[in-house]
């Protein structure tokens, strides 16, 4: 009991530690002279890299230009934007849609680039929604998010979206363990011991990108929190951090930090597809939201299934091993050989670092500690390549350089610190401001990470930017690494909060075949209108679809009549242009879902439902020309029952159709 209530007081000691991380010594003096210079890329000029940072808690992802640190793209992933009109359009609805219906905003922490042999490819980045558990994949060529599936038997989608070095699968395992969706969750809290289970999910990637849930594998109730791909020597294994070895329901930030050691999971899924082809995954009943934006038809579709494949780790026995790894593992990180399985204990004084090797050698000749739920454990020592000693206080993640170095953030001492992977010496600290997160090498989870700089992202921003109010911008925060020693050289602020980024050279992204406009003839919209002649507009009923064009500067048709309160208009509007960086927007007023923004090409569509009797202007809103402030027309509402008739035209100052 003694005991017990020193352990308590001790993990608030560490926890609190944890909340109240320190301001570096030496904050104002750590750019040196020629910073300024290695961050410039001067007006016209290109950046080297193209920087992608997840938004957290805004659902978003954000482009940034490396060195220089210029905001190129903010994203909406899962979140609706104000900007592109994602999620308030028609197309665009289903791309939200799950199990529970429509979810506008959610969490996104990772990010991570499709690979092939191993190296950033540029073709798309796959991202995680934290909340409702789900994966979107982006397409690098129109930079918007193209596919998004959801995640059965989970939630909290944390340790996602992870990918095999040819992205063969995109990996997820669930944060919190909860009862499967297939069995009756109506269970008391603290039954979680019996009732609940950890499932990872390994969602097989299409030669055009397009995502399935391959199978699952339900593990012990614990909480996955982060993981990476096997590579090179490694490929064919997954390796997930988890805490909460304790299965503790409540008090977490105490009751999980109980034991000395909680696990890095080891997951052979070469083994697992194995079974799966042999038959040995059971079928289960779920239900899981897969919305697919078709391209052609600028319009997403979202379709619910209802099956998956789940293979028991438990009673498989030898697809599925524990490490044991020291005090509440956050980052696992495999090196670019494949070899080095890093794992960083938030509360832990040091750093292990495993070996590929020794785990599958201690596997071999079953070098066990018992086991634990029915997964065996791998003794600490059988599998450990050694541990960095003293590194820092509140280790989080690990990146590399491809030179033999790894780089870890410490949340706590507010600080990154080079290593050598081999040896496990310290080589370098840098402070950071402050309390920094994830960090990112260009290529630095890749088997061919480009080195030279690395970025680390700060949770807390306090005096390095002008106030602005109780809310601070995050910050990134850019060192040169090319040299022996880290070299700071630019702050930039971030949208949202950051977690994982991945960089690629910008050649990568550039020359992937970047789309500069839709091409009109191959625009199979429902509601495309080709030409002006062909705009109209047609009532059913109650419902009134406008086939609408824009070209620079106008609307056609731009003067409509006949539309009566309790209508449902949609407006279809077809961007006619067929030139890079030509797109309308779309406003009228009293639109409750704001407005459209439509690429060259595009099809959009807003659905209005008029409100009173009068004239309601709409125009453009994206300056596209000189003559953009006339790009503009009329709507005449008239009384519910009223006898105006449907009218349309542009370029007719015509005499009303009735008085
Ligand atoms: Cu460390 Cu959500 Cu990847 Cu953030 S997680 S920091
Ligand atoms: Cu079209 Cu402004």
């Amino acid at each position: 009991m003694k005991n017990n209530l020193l352990n308590i007081a001790m993990a608030f000691v560490l926890v609190g530690a944890l909340f109240t991380s320190c301001k570096p010594k030496d904050s104002n003096d750590a750019v040196s002279g020629n910073a300024a210079q290695k961050a410039y890329v001067a007006p016209g000029k290109y950046d080297e890299f193209y920087n992608f940072v997840s938004g957290g808690f805004s659902g978003q992802m954000a482009v940034y230009g490396l060195p220089s640190g210029r905001l190129l793209r903010v994203v909406p992933i899962f979140s609706e934007d104000a900007q592109s009109g994602w999620g308030y359009n028609e197309e665009t609805k289903p791309m939200l849609n799950t199990s529970h219906g429509y979810v506008p905003w959610d969490d996104q922490h990772h990010l991570n680039m499709s690979q092939t042999n191993g190296e950033v490819d540029g073709r798309w980045i796959f991202a995680n929604a934290n909340n409702t558990p789900r994966i979107a994949r982006v397409d690098l060529k129109t930079f918007k998010t193209t596919e998004i599936i959801e995640l059965p038997n989970s939630a909290g989608n944390h340790s996602s979206p992870f990918i095999t070095e040819n992205t063969e699968y995109v990996v997820a395992g669930t944060r919190f363990s909860v009862p499967p969706d297939n069995v009756n969750g109506d269970v008391p809290i603290n039954s979680y011991k019996e009732n609940f289970k950890g499932y990872i999910s390994f969602v097989k990637v299409g030669k055009e990108g397009e995502m399935d849930i391959a199978f699952q594998i339900e593990c012990p109730g614990v909480n996955f929190d982060l993981s990476h791909a096997g590579k090179g020597k490694s490929h064919g294994w997954f390796f997930f951090s988890c805490y909460n070895s304790e299965q503790a329901n409540t008090l977490l930030e105490v009751n999980a930090s109980q034991k000395d050691k909680d696990f890095i999971m080891a997951v052979n899924w070469k083994k697992a597809e194995e079974y799966v082809k042999a038959g040995k995954a059971r079928k289960q009943k779920v239900k899981y939201a897969h919305n697919v934006y078709d391209e052609k038809t600028h319009t997403a579709k979202s379709e619910m299934r209802t099956e998956v494949l789940v293979l028991d780790a438990k009673a498989l026995k030898d697809i599925c091993y524990m490490i044991p790894c020291p005090k509440s593992p956050h980052g696992c990180d495999v090196d670019p050989t494949g070899e080095y399985i890093v794992g960083s204990g938030k509360l832990a004084a040091l750093v292990p670092v495993f070996s590929f090797d020794k785990i599958q050698n201690a596997i071999k000749n079953k070098q066990y500690d018992g086991d634990y739920e029915g997964i065996p454990v791998i003794k600490y020592e059988a599998a450990l390549h050694g541990e960095v000693k003293k590194p820092g206080l509140g280790p989080l993640h690990t990146e590399f350089d491809g030179r033999g170095n790894a780089y870890t953030t410490f949340f706590v001492s507010s600080e990154v610190v080079k290593w050598d992977i081999k040896t496990l010496k310290i080589l370098d600290r840098a402070p950071t401001y402050y309390s920094p997160g994830h960090l990112t090498v260009p290529g630095g989870d890749s088997k061919k990470p480009f080195g030279k700089y690395m970025i680390v992202y700060n949770k807390i921003t306090k005096d390095r930017y002008l106030p602005t109010g109780p809310e601070l911008a995050q910050s990134a925060q850019l060192f040169d690494i090319s040299g022996d020693k880290m070299e700071l050289i630019l702050d930039f602020p971030t949208i949202g909060e950051p977690h994982y980024a991945q960089v690629a050279p910008a050649d990568l992204i550039r020359n992937n075949g970047q789309l500069k406009f839709y091409k009109l003839e191959d625009n199979k919209h429902p509601y495309v209108t080709r030409g002006e002649k062909e705009s109209k507009v047609v009532r059913t009923g109650k419902r009134v679809d406008v086939y609408m064009t824009c070209i620079r500067s106008h609307f056609a048709p731009d003067n409509i009549e006949g539309i009566k309160i309790g209508d449902e208009v949609y407006f279809h509007v077809t961007n006619l242009e067929q030139d890079w960086d030509v797109p309308h927007g779309f406003a009228i007023k009293g639109a409750n879902n704001a407005e459209l923004l439509i690429m060259p090409g595009e099809t959009a569509t807003l659905k209005w439902t008029p409100d009173r009797v009068g004239i309601m202007p709409f125009y453009c809103t994206d300056f596209c020309s000189a003559l953009h402030q006339e790009m503009q027309g009329y709507v005449r509402v008239s009384p519910a029952g009223s006898s105006v008739p449907i009218t349309f035209s542009v370029g007719t100052n015509f005499p009303p159709a009735t008085k």
